[in-house]
């Protein structure tokens, strides 16, 4: 067994019987009251989901197993030559809580190389998808063409034990996860590189590798690292994690289940905003004529879109409260690597007016910049301009967080999800209108 499987199989054991004792004796113990506004507005702030793999408070953003997002890189062991660790030992941290030692870590690298190999029939696949499709389309097609591959599936119907149902379903995650950077590189070469593919380097981790199939040169392979960490985990309640949880909850193996989280994350108002703050950026640059832009303008642009009736892409958070700390980590990143970049420059100055603007409009109840505000500019400074190609990265490294949490939720026997619903006169009978 992997020293990932074993520690895994270690942490399960050792859990199990928490859940057991909050169900048993703890069961009836009040965590939350609903309001109508939060039945009627999606469920915002109601306390009912459970994970341990990330927490996300509102003013401090984040925490990866506890550990903020500078604590989590620091702590990592980085790839030999590096500045960032390999995306397959945040893979073993995030699954286990515990921090791997480099051969830890390597040893998850080797396994994943292992598995990382496309079926030729999902390559068939994306090739006869019309050319217009989206790439957030194929990237979820592929998943699901996959599901053929389960092993959940196999041993479900084989009559497995319930307390197995974790090992299956953690085999299922590890090889999607191996397989989702190959996959993404083929949809990106086959879309928009006239599917011209480029062999995998078996020398290289996920983060190098995908660099290597994307075709472009360092230090993409640890932007890469960087952008799959970043956005791999947000607690349960966002709609990939969630809807992945959701799906998942009806025994649907790892393959359904992401796909459709990829669906939902596939939406504007979610991972899909990464592709919108380019298009918004690139259409008001071209609006600009050649000028450079000022503050003043990029306000007038700014109320434009609000006074229209849009929603300012990049800016807002249905929990956090502050500056997204993935957003000031890919800002510190880009300080460091394209302080000048005219690009860096006009997302720099969105940054000091869109907050205002916010304020002032009055609706958001955060005016600050998330994930999303600057994850685009740093993949165009790299040479990757096809915008609606960014939520598909955002979808790699979002995989890492919820097949680690249907891998757990397997483990520790969470059951079918089931909200019970009202209807608008129960609400209004509630609120004592006649
Ligand atoms: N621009 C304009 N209006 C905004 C806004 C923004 N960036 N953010 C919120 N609002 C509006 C909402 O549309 C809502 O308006 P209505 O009352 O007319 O419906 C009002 O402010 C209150 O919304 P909220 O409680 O502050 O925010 P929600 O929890 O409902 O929504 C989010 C959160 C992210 C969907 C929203 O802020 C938004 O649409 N942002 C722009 C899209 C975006 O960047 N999404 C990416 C989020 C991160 C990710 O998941 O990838």
């Amino acid at each position: 067994m992997s020293s990932l499987k074993e520690t895994l199989k270690k942490k399960i054991d050792e859990h199990r019987p928490r859940t057991v004792r909050l169900l048993k004796e703890y069961g009836d113990t009040k965590i939350s009251d609903v309001t109508i506004s939060q039945a009627i507005g999606g469920a915002r702030g109601v306390k009912c989901l459970v994970t341990d793999v990330s927490y996300l408070d509102p003013f401090e953003g984040i925490r990866f197993r506890g550990r903020t997002i500078p604590e989590t890189f620091a702590a990592l062991p980085a790839v030999e030559g590096q500045a960032y660790p390999a995306v397959e030992g945040f893979f073993y941290y995030l699954m286990t809580g515990e921090i791997p030692t480099t051969e830890q870590a390597e040893e998850v690298v080797a396994d994943f190389k292992t598995r990382r190999q496309l079926p030729d029939y999902v390559k068939d696949i994306m090739r006869a998808m019309p050319a217009d499709t989206h790439p957030m389309t194929m990237f979820s097609a592929g998943i699901l063409a996959m599901q053929r591959e389960s092993e959940f599936v196999k041993r479900y119907n084989e009559g497995m034990n319930k307390m197995e149902y974790w090992e299956p379903m953690f085999e299922d995650s590890c090889n999607l996860m191996a397989k989702l950077a190959t996959l993404a590189a083929f949809i990106y070469r086959l879309k928009y590189k006239n599917d011209e593919q480029i062999d995998e380097d078996p020398n290289l981790d996920m983060g190098g590798n995908f660099a290597h199939q994307m075709g472009i040169d360092a230090p993409y392979d640890d932007v890469a690292r960087m952008y799959f960490i970043l956005h791999s985990d947000h607690e349960s309640g966002n709609v990939s994690a969630h809807t992945t949880h959701l799906v998942a909850s009806a025994l649907s193996d790892a393959y359904y289940s992401l796909s459709a989280g990829m669906d939902g994350l596939a939406g504007p108002l979610h991972g899909l905003a990464n592709q919108e703050v380019l298009s918004w950026t690139m259409k008001f640059m071209k609006g600009l004529e050649g000028q450079e832009p000022t503050e003043e303008v990029i306000k007038k642009a700014l109320w434009d879109t609000l006074n229209s009736g849009q929603v300012i892409p990049g800016y807002g958070h249905a929990v956090l409260r502050k500056t997204d700390p993935r957003y000031e980590s890919q800002r510190e990143f880009c300080l460091k690597n394209l302080p000048d970049y005219p690009l860096f420059k006009v997302i720099s100055m969105i940054y000091q007016v869109a907050p205002g603007v916010l304020k002032e409009h009055g609706k958001a109840k955060n005016p600050w910049p998330n994930v999303d505000a600057q994850s685009g500019v740093i993949q165009w400074f790299y040479g990757l301009e096809e915008w609606d190609f960014y939520t598909v990265l955002f979808g790699v490294g979002r995989a890492l967080g919820v097949l680690t949490n249907i891998t757990w939720d397997r483990a520790l026997g969470y059951p079918l999800e089931r909200p019970k619903s009202l209807t608008t006169a129960m609400l209004e009978e509630f609120a004592g209108i006649e």
